[in-house]
């Protein structure tokens, strides 16, 4: 049995396949083995490169012989609901986006949002007002379509500016002639910090529109003189109502929304920070954004009982509310952990009878 082993945050996560559908995740915290990729700086002050696996698998070892927390979770299908942005990860290259809008600005860089080795990012850097790339997608009027990426600013050295994800539709195939209006702009605060923040929107394609216009964009706040970079990665555009953020994890393809809320017998209170860890899974931490709290996931098991499963594992005892929303039918589901009560594992196969 070969464990496959991951970061989260601060953690690590070993998965030990006993079957096609059956896992074990073994979590600990391994801060002096893996953390730091998130938040540290080169002397450049750009996003860190990761090198590679080997503090993973050395923590992988140490899992195997004492591993803290234990998750048994059942592996499903996922319902496809694919991403319409071909090489959004930019894995090797630029390949598939049009550079017209960023003449020799935007470079490819082995820099991940989510430090993995072996897909890089795309760094774009600019002296004028703005530069962007961008490509065209299929859309079906009427949808809606979640979309949006991952971006590292430079600041405060930086002009000031923002970066940000854009979708525009457009009445023809080729997203170059009838420009209907722009029905949908989303961006990055200005004052972000030199960490990887997710941004997200919502947008519904327009009656006519038959493409968008996906585009990655930095633009300066005026016109300062000075060079502004920003780094993207993991760009997206899915249909789906979830736009994921720093409070809101969306699993399971974009479809459920994730938030939480905690407070500890003190009285501090908080929304979690969301970190998304994968399609279906993600961790919610509570006071520092390394320091994970929950772990979550739903699945999709409609081939099995006709339920979307929600499972979550916490290595926290203070009051949380965790809210989870079918966002393509409404319906909802809380789970609520009592102050000073060690988090019980939710391990809840029936808990959306929303198929499919
Ligand atoms: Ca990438």
């Amino acid at each position: 049995m070969t464990a496959e082993v991951t970061r989260l945050a601060g953690h690590s996560l070993a998965a030990f396949p006993f079957s096609p559908a059956i896992s074990l995740l073994l979590v600990e915290d391994q801060k002096t083995e893996t953390r730091g990729a998130p938040t540290m700086l080169r002397s450049d002050r750009s996003p860190v490169v990761p090198s590679s696996r080997s503090g993973l698998q050395r923590a992988g070892r140490a899992l195997a012989v004492g591993g803290c927390c234990l998750l048994l979770a059942a592996g499903a299908a996922r319902a496809a609901a694919p991403n319409l942005v071909a090489n959004g990860g930019f894995d090797s290259s630029l390949a598939g986006w049009d550079l017209a809008l960023a003449p020799n600005s935007a470079v490819w860089q082995p820099t991940d949002a989510a430090g993995l080795v072996g897909s890089g990012g795309v760094r774009l850097v600019t002296s004028v007002f703005q530069v962007s790339i961008f490509k065209c997608i299929p859309v079906t009027a009427g949808k809606s379509y979640v979309f949006g990426a991952s971006t590292w600013r430079r600041t405060p050295q930086d002009p000031d500016g923002i970066a940000e994800a854009q979708l525009s539709f457009y009445g023809n195939t080729s997203c170059d002639a009838i420009d209907l209006p722009l029905a949908f702009e989303i961006s990055a605060p200005a004052t972000s910090q030199e960490r990887w923040i997710p941004i997200a929107g919502v947008a519904n394609a327009p009656p006519g529109a038959q493409t968008a216009r996906m585009s990655l964009v930095l633009r300066k706040a005026g016109f300062p003189n000075g060079l502004m970079s920003a780094w993207f990665d993991n760009a997206f555009a899915r249909e789906g109502n979830c736009a994921p953020g720093a409070n809101t994890l969306c699993l399971n393809d974009g479809r459920f929304a994730v938030v939480a809320t905690w407070r500890t017998a003190s009285g501090a209170s908080g929304t979690a920070g969301a970190l998304s860890f994968s399609d279906d899974s993600g961790s919610l931490w509570f006071f520092a954004a390394d320091n994970a709290e929950v772990v979550v996931k739903v699945l999709d098991a409609c081939a099995l009982n006709s339920r979307f499963w929600v499972l979550a594992g916490g290595v926290t005892s203070v009051k949380v509310d965790l809210l989870v929303t079918d966002t393509r039918t409404g319906v909802s589901r809380i789970y609520r952990n009592p102050q000073g009560t060690p988090f019980a594992p939710i391990q809840d196969t029936s808990a959306f009878a929303t198929c499919p």
